[in-house]
């Protein structure tokens, strides 16, 4: 594995799997490997879990960490090559990536979609530059389109509550008052799609995910008739990708409380945090004993360890 940016990135998700297993059991199995090596968390954008899970995990490697918010703290940087660099714009991304590169051994970058042009957002500007002129090993905190560790997280939560071999899961989406990247919903088909588990995705008309990662996955745009039978229930709200950015739906009828749980087979409830308590979903499910949403956040440790140790392995 050269970087981290997406499921096409892993070679053997099984493998991934089982090295995840073994770094829950016993997360100071290799408290040496990380020495002298510094990991660089570069963020465009907030963060709560990311953040703390993926410091967490460089300290159990032995890890040396820096984090920076670049949003707040850097300086504004331009992306575009061959600007007369006469306007706001302090620095050129290539110099201030190829910096930060020299300063470490694997780069970890956040940076969200505008949410303005599809065309700009799903070229993934920001993370390729990183790619292109770090010279060291790119982790997605969550680009414009993708969200891994977060997906990688939900598998393992998923396989670790699973009750049947092949579980339904349903990705519903939620009303939100602001307008949100689609990336989790994305990124968490893209890895669903990898596994043998039945996935059906149900959200308002209008509200279909990119193809390019929703190719051949079932909808069922009847949220009830989704949440039938369903194993484990995935809320996350996005914004549309068919009339980009916008917000087409703020129906609360679409929020996930308990009558829709009790359609389910007894069904774990799941989100990535944050989340909107009584928009999203109601208390009476979030803080109930079906719901994993501490232990996914949890989760997010063993997903960063495990994709470290496996970059750090490879250097
Ligand atoms: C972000 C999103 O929807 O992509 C981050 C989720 C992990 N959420 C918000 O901005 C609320
Ligand atoms: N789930 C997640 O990525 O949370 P943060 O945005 O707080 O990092």
């Amino acid at each position: 594995m050269q970087h981290f940016t997406s499921r096409k990135d892993v070679t053997d998700i099984q493998a991934l799997l089982k090295k995840a297993q073994s770094v829950s059991a016993d997360p100071f199995q290799q408290t040496e490997l990380g020495k002298n090596k510094t990991l660089g968390l570069i963020f465009f954008n907030s963060s709560l879990r990311t953040r703390l899970s993926t410091q967490k995990a460089a300290a159990n490697l032995g890890m040396n960490c820096i984090v920076m918010n670049i949003g707040t703290d850097g300086w504004k940087l331009e992306f575009q090559d061959g600007t007369v660099m006469d306007q706001d714009k302090a620095e050129h991304a290539k110099d201030a990536i190829a910096v930060m590169g020299s300063y470490c051994d694997i780069l970890g970058v956040r940076a969200f979609p505008g949410l303005k042009d599809r065309k700009i957002d799903y070229e993934e500007q920001i993370l390729n530059s990183f790619i292109q002129y770090a010279g060291v090993p790119v982790v997605s905190l969550e680009s414009s389109t993708l969200h891994p560790l977060q997906s990688f997280a939900d598998l393992i939560s998923i396989e670790n509550h699973k009750k049947t071999e092949k579980p339904k899961v349903v990705l519903t989406w939620a009303p939100h008052p602001r307008a949100l990247p689609q990336a989790v919903g994305n990124s968490f088909v893209e890895w669903m799609k990898e596994t043998d588990y039945e996935l059906v995705v149900t959200h308002p008309e209008g509200y279909e995910l990119a193809e390019k990662f929703s190719d051949g996955v079932k909808v069922e745009y009847d949220q009830r008739k989704a949440f039938e039978g369903a194993d484990f229930v995935y809320a996350k709200n996005w914004s549309s990708y068919s009339s980009y950015g916008q917000i087409l739906s703020q129906d609360r009828s679409w929020v996930v409380d308990g009558a829709k749980m009790a359609l389910t087979n007894d069904a774990h409830f799941m989100h990535c945090l944050p989340v909107r308590r009584n928009v999203v979903v109601a208390d009476e499910v979030i803080d109930s004993p079906n719901s994993l949403v501490i232990q996914q956040a949890a989760n997010r440790v063993v997903s960063a360890q495990t994709v470290l140790e496996t970059l750090l392995e490879a250097l």
